[in-house]
């Protein structure tokens, strides 16, 4: 194991290179003869769902968690590794686990089908299917679990991530609130207009003033209003810690960096800045995209960015998250050995421009779908409005919804019109989709599983119909999604 670096696992593969027998009745070196490095996984890993207690503002909160095998939050496979996993439930409650980006067989997707109920407190679910490589996530599917931090990391290393001499540096990204969860919906959902009492639908609202308070409101020079942050959040958080207290991450001098970023936030979008630093950005949703170099990097709810960066010299690199249309910002510090890290402001200089598709556009997929015209489009409106707090998606509310029909062997695109002034992140479950147009305009864009459909604009996705099942389809932001805006895509075969 390298000090300072991403431990060396040693995969199945390792062992066989390095002329260790396998076969027989050994399967795997006990670990004392394999060193610190963790054995070759023949058994299942235990994640276990429950709760914890952090410290923020300088005050604890308990919150939810996902702890692997490791004692650290989520897990981290390698190459050749299936996800082979028991889900423990000891939070208490009753949870059910989605693997963000991940495409399993539907029933192993973590979403309460009917087919496929959340799982009790005290109970034990298994998993086993063969997962995709890159930068994903997990979190809770139950109710607003996911506002409480019932997320985590996981991060499955390709074949080259093992042989790379770089320093692998996860940086997960939240939205934080004393309040619980159901009080912060029900702060909008109750919300009688006081902010507006304009509907963000369409037209109208061309001289709507949000006023101060929680929500922030942007004129975007078309004298079009476009509304941002909908709660009013006590703290972001970066790898569960305040700037106030960040994470030093201690790195070779001149060394290179594969910074894995994460917005598993419930309703934030940010600005990634590498301050003094300029990235390559090569993966987007875990998906190998070609390569784009910046300095600010928009990333939408629930989006991931691969980032690599080359250290110039022996300093100290803080990387900074700043909300949307907000000075509120967290991060974490690189900092070579020895070099000092000196308090950073809790605050940026300006507020944030709204995130946008600026990256979006610049982004190319290095395996793109096949050229081919679609056999199936499907097009979706999105609206909503303030007062009453609601979202839609071709004017049906979940569950409500009439399923988006699919069928197998199909190439399916699904044009995104957005006629409300909120941009909206939307997940497809159990597929990567690539970007074919925004707004009108045709694109050859990014392999991904999530994509911001920006206020009044439109975006449109491909992807071939390859995983017969149910799947969900929403937007997400938390709070629109609990009050509507989400579907379902499902194979004609099922059901
Ligand atoms: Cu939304």
């Amino acid at each position: 194991m390298r000090e300072n670096g991403k431990p060396t696992l040693l995969t199945r593969r390792h062992f066989l290179a390095s002329g260790v027998a396998m076969a027989g009745t050994i399967p795997f070196l006990p670990i004392t003869q394999a060193g610190a490095a963790p054995n070759p996984r023949t058994a299942k890993i235990r994640l276990t769902a429950g709760t914890r207690t952090l410290a923020v503002n300088g005050k604890p909160a308990r919150v939810f968690g996902l702890i692997g095998p490791n004692g650290k939050p989520g897990i981290t496979l390698s190459s050749s590794e299936r996800f082979h996993v028991d889900l423990v439930n000891q939070a208490g409650a009753s949870t059910i686990i989605h693997w963000h980006g991940q495409l399993p067989p539907w029933i192993q997707d973590g979403f309460p089908w009917p087919q496929t109920p959340p799982i009790s407190a005290g109970d034990t679910r298994s998993y086993d299917y063969a997962p995709i490589t890159g930068t994903f996530w997990m979190h809770s599917h139950q109710g607003m679990q996911e506002q409480s931090l019932m997320t985590a990391p996981l991060i499955v290393y390709s074949a080259e991530d093992m042989r790379a001499d770089r320093r692998d540096v996860v940086l997960m990204l939240h939205d934080f609130s004393f309040h619980p969860p159901e009080e912060l919906l029900a702060g909008l959902t109750k919300s009688n207009g006081s902010q507006s009492a304009m509907p963000k639908t369409g037209m109208g609202n061309k001289s709507m003033n949000m006023g101060e308070g929680s929500m922030g409101a942007m004129n975007m020079g078309s004298g079009m209003a476009m509304d941002l942050n909908d709660i009013d959040y006590d703290a972001f958080l970066a790898n569960d810690r305040t700037f106030a207290d960040p994470e030093i991450v201690r790195t070779e001098p001149g060394g290179r960096v594969r910074l894995r970023v994460i917005n598993a936030a419930s309703s934030t979008q940010f600005w990634i800045d590498l301050g003094a630093l300029t990235g390559t950005v090569i993966a987007a949703d875990g998906h190998p995209v070609r390569p784009v170099r910046d300095t600010r990097l928009p990333l939408a709810i629930a989006q991931r960015l691969d980032v690599l960066i080359d250290l110039p010299g022996n300093g100290t690199y803080p990387i900074f998250a700043q909300v949307e249309g907000k000075r509120a910002r967290t991060g974490i510090v690189l900092a070579a050995s020895g070099a000092p890290v000196s308090r950073l402001a809790a605050e940026a200089g300006e507020n944030a421009l709204p995130v946008d598709l600026s990256l979006e556009r610049r982004l190319a997929a290095v395996t793109p779908l096949a050229p081919r015209a679609p056999d199936v489009t499907h097009r979706v409106i999105f609206a909503g409005a303030m007062a009453p707090y609601a979202w839609s998606l071709n004017g049906e509310y979940w569950p409500e919804v009439t399923p988006l029909i699919i069928a197998t062997g199909q190439r399916v695109a699904i044009e995104m019109v957005n006629q409300s002034t909120m941009a909206h992140p939307m997940h497809l479950h159990g597929h990567a989709f690539q970007v074919i147009a925004l707004n009108g305009a045709p694109l050859a864009g990014a392999v991904r599983d999530t994509v911001l459909v920006p206020p009044m604009g439109s975006v449109t996705i491909a992807f071939d119909a390859d995983n017969p099942g149910r799947w969900a389809f929403h937007c997400h932001n938390l709070y629109h999604m609990m009050t509507g805006m989400m579907t379902e895509v499902r194979y004609s075969a099922i059901m």
